[in-house]
């Protein structure tokens, strides 16, 4: 499943590689990538994902969830 994640308080590569990493992790997260320039990230999952799990992993990682958009 596609998702859009729009992500506050990235403004570098090093937050790009932090945000990209911390999604990695997650079992459900298959890709997962970074556009710095709108502030979101692309993210491919083997299943739907909940706002609130990954909400979990960008406040842990330093950033903050705006929203998602699914496709
Ligand atoms: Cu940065």
């Amino acid at each position: 499943m596609f998702h859009k994640l729009h992500i506050k308080g990235m403004t570098c590569e090093h937050c790009k590689k932090a945000v990209e990493n911390a999604l990695r992790k997650h079992e459900a997260v298959k890709e997962v990538k970074v556009n710095l320039g709108e502030g979101t990230a692309d993210l491919e999952a083997i299943r739907d994902m909940r706002f609130d799990e990954l909400n979990d992993v960008i406040e842990n990682a330093g950033y903050e969830l705006v929203k998602i958009e699914k496709k």
